[in-house]
């Protein structure tokens, strides 16, 4: 990368990242290096507060069609919470979102039933649910026509199967997967660096290290509702234009949570992101 990169965006630590598109001019014909002189603009991208250094953030991906969470009930446990996160940032940034849940052979009748929940939920806020199952070649069509011709890329826990994913849509690529032992339940991340891959179908998939977690940045305790589509269409109802919907009287989105309208566990969510926010004191 020309050195001038490095200085334009201070609070990034990664000037550049998986996804962009950028002009190359060749360096070293024999060594085949070349050199980034310019970054085009990104039509979105994904951020995410560093884990080590606070008020830092790290682009994840650049130029995102379509953001895969893959969760799974089981081996390990993906909470609500941290699909809330998930879906948060996803609207933030415009990019739409789907849910695939895997690992479908380890589900007993608790979790198809947790499953069954959870997809009702998302499906009645618009989002597109999933179930497969990588082990036993479940659900994979379906998901590879959602991945034709788009830029995809695929996020969650550790352990979850996402390089095992890729593996099985492309065989070719052989990305190292945990020990077939198992999931260790210490979350050991195989996959240390996120990468870009052609599909052979059309489009592209980026695979990226599991998360721990999913720090908010560039989120305001006002805004947040906002990244909740079925409170943005409510919001105009509150009584008061700044109604934070937590007790504050006339308040559209709690009346939609009361009446049903709006699931319970969705706004519990929302109360617990609204509390990690902090609050900014102008
Ligand atoms: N039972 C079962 N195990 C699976 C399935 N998919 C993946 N696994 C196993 O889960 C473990 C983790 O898979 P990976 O593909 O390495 O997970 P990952 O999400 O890429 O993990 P990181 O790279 O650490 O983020 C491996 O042992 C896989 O064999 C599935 O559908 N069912
Ligand atoms: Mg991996
Ligand atoms: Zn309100």
């Amino acid at each position: 990368m020309k050195g001038i990169f490095k200085i334009d965006e201070i609070t990034s630590t990664n000037p550049v990242s998986v996804g962009d598109e950028v002009e190359i001019e060749k360096e070293n014909e024999t060594e085949q290096t070349a050199l980034i002189a310019k970054i085009y603009e990104r039509r979105n991208y994904i951020n995410r507060q560093s884990p080590r250094v606070k008020h830092q953030h790290h682009i994840v991906a650049a130029n995102i069609d379509l953001s895969i969470l893959l969760a799974t009930l089981k081996e390990p446990r993906t909470s609500q919470g941290f699909i809330d996160r998930f879906l948060v940032a996803s609207e933030m940034y415009h990019v739409s979102s789907i849910i695939v849940f895997n690992k479908a052979d380890l589900y007993k009748k608790k979790e198809d039933e947790k499953f069954e929940q959870l997809k009702t939920m998302y499906e009645q806020i618009g989002y597109k649910v999933f179930l497969i199952s990588v082990k036993s070649n479940m659900g994979i069509d379906a998901l590879k026509e959602e991945l034709k011709n788009k830029i995809t890329l695929i996020s969650g826990h550790s352990g979850v199967g996402k390089s095992s994913l890729l593996n099985l849509i492309f065989p070719e690529l052989q990305l190292k997967t945990q020990d077939v032992s198992g999931w260790s339940g210490k979350g050991l991340h195989t996959t240390t660096f996120a990468e870009m891959f052609d599909l052979p179908f059309g489009g592209s998939i980026i695979d990226t290290p599991g998360i721990r977690e999913f720090g908010l940045v560039d989120v305001s305790r006002q805004e947040l509702s906002h990244y909740f589509p079925e409170m943005r269409a409510r919001l105009v109802d509150c009584q008061f234009n700044n109604c934070l919907h937590i007790n504050e009287p006339a308040c559209a989105i709690k009346e939609a949570v009361a009446n049903g309208e709006i699931h319970e566990d969705r706004y519990v969510s929302y109360v617990n992101i609204l509390d990690s926010i902090e609050q900014k004191s102008y």
